[in-house]
């Protein structure tokens, strides 16, 4: 008796290990501002991308994979909660003292994990807001926030490098606090009595673009959006950014090497201001841009290392993607313009961040499954919001009556099974466009067509556009007027979503 207990003991312990290396860690790593063409992978020949080339090489690399939105908040929030950002209000780029926009009682990727019994984390750029008031005391406990919405653990930063406070927060409190110099935040108002970089730009170590804010309180020699005081200890100096995301992220990993784990890694490179670590100013030809995508793929590369050191390479997927399309001077003259040497970095595509053409959505794509997903490209129609949907799927998480919302599961895609991927898509910039069988229909809109500041062709048109993406890659092309039928079938698909009631 005694021995048959003590063999259905050992058995059943077999096999829960067995279940739990069976279940795949699953890392998303999200760059900030990265474009279609700024990888080597992907076409760029000024700069060269080893260790994101080396995932592309061992995975599946595709070539018609998109954020949901052209900016930052909308495409995260997007990813994170699997619905389009255009159906809610307030999920615009939002400044550095926002309240949380992720509804705490709502499904989300990381609550997908969580259900299937994974340790969760975001490491890097948060951008979807703190606690339930702009007004809040940032020298306690913040809540909600990352660890409301499915993190078990979080190491963030609040919005964007260029926004005030200039902390990390780990969980619910921003580090190296001194209780005696409390930190205050104001986007309206100038508070405290430092120098701004507006009254002392000759302060500064990297002079904010002329019209473009980013002017106000200067923290490490860079004027920043917003104010702050206080908090001196805590704030962060920009060439140690990637380095600690870095750290952290390793070290979450080698705390759940024996525990199956979601990390979603969000850099912060190559988003403004540029201010790469030491080791990597002037490793580019590119400028400060270059150097930090340099950066940017190092730490790729220390993360494929630590995987391969706790010996998780095979069992873990990972998917390298980013936010939103490039930029150049997108606040601060770092000599992105200047030093572009005729690199492309939105690749064959036009337009870029804020852009409804494809340089604003279309992302470099990349996801690898040593042994389980074949390395190969794939043309297959796939977003960011598809997710959450996907990876419910993959770990049999039947969330049918909790998520009511716009992803698909395209996890045959993420396998390369299925070449096609989604049967039509919806883009947002300032307008919104979709995108079916390769046609892309954009709706009109009264928006500028050429935002000078940052020298983006928006794609806003008071008249329809459409174009053949089969052999215009660039939407150079305007169809609409050659086409009218086409132009209302898609037009009346993108209404239909537009009424789609999503809650
Ligand atoms: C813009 C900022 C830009 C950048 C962006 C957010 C100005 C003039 N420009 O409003 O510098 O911070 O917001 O980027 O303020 S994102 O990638 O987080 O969406
Ligand atoms: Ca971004």
């Amino acid at each position: 008796m005694k021995s048959t207990i003590f063999f259905l003991f050992t058995f059943c312990l077999t096999i829960n290990c067995f279940a739990q290396t069976q279940k795949p860690n699953v890392i998303i790593i999200n760059a900030d501002d990265l474009g279609y063409g700024d990888l080597s992978c992907y076409g760029a020949t000024k700069i060269q991308t080893p260790n994101i080339d080396q995932l592309a090489a061992q995975g599946l690399q595709f070539t018609n994979a998109h954020s949901s939105a052209a900016t930052c908040t909308p495409s995260r929030y997007s990813l994170i909660t699997g619905k389009y950002a255009w159906r809610k209000k307030g999920t615009g780029i939002l400044p550095g003292d926002a309240a949380l926009i992720i509804p705490t009682n709502e499904i989300t990727l990381p609550k997908v994990f969580q259900q299937a019994g994974y340790a969760t984390a975001v490491v890097g750029k948060w951008h979807l807001g703190l606690g339930d008031a702009i007004q809040k005391n940032w020298n306690g406990e913040i809540n909600p926030g990352p660890n409301e919405v499915g993190f078990d653990y979080s190491f963030i930063f609040p919005a964007t490098a260029d926004r005030v406070p200039t902390v990390f927060l780990e969980n619910h409190h921003v580090i190296a606090l001194d209780k005696n110099d409390t930190i205050k935040v104001d986007y309206a108002k100038k508070i405290g009595d430092e120098p701004t970089g507006k009254e002392h730009p000759e302060l500064l170590k990297m002079q904010a673009s002329p019209g473009q804010g980013h002017d106000g309180t200067i923290v490490n020699g860079i004027g920043r959006i917003g104010y702050m005081s206080g908090g001196k200890t805590a704030r962060w100096t920009d060439e140690e950014l990637a380095p600690t995301f870095l750290s952290k992220a390793k070290q979450f990993i080698e705390e759940n090497k024996n525990h199956p784990f979601f990390l979603y890694y969000a850099l912060n490179e190559p988003h403004v201001p540029r201010m790469p670590a030491t080791m990597f100013k002037g490793k580019s030809i590119l400028g400060y841009r270059g150097d930090a995508i340099l950066e940017l793929d190092w730490a790729v590369g220390e993360l494929m290392k630590q995987l391969d050191y706790l010996g998780l390479s095979k069992n873990t997927i990972v998917i390298f993607t980013s936010d939103n399309g490039p930029v150049l001077d997108d606040g601060y003259q770092d000599s992105a313009v200047t030093k572009l040497n005729g690199h492309k970095p939105a690749g064959p595509f036009r337009g870029g961040k804020y852009s409804i053409f494809e340089g604003g959505t279309r992302m470099p794509f990349i996801i690898s499954w040593q042994g389980k997903i074949q390395p190969a490209q794939s043309d297959a129609l796939v977003c960011q919001v598809d997710m959450l949907l996907s990876f419910a799927s993959l770990l049999n998480e039947n969330i049918s009556s909790v998520y009511n919302g716009d992803g698909e599961n395209m996890m045959q895609a993420f396998f390369g099974k299925d070449k096609n991927g989604r049967d039509y898509l919806i883009e947002q910039a300032g307008t919104l466009a979709i995108i079916k069988d390769n046609w892309k229909y954009i709706q009109p809109s009264n928006g500028t067509p050429y935002q000078k500041l940052t020298d983006t062709e928006t794609g806003n048109n008071t008249q329809p556009q459409l174009y053949n993406l089969s052999d215009d890659l660039g939407e150079k092309n305007n169809l609409a007027e050659k086409y009218p039928e086409k132009v209302k079938a898609l037009q009346a698909l993108l209404n239909a979503e537009k009424d789609k009631i999503i809650n």
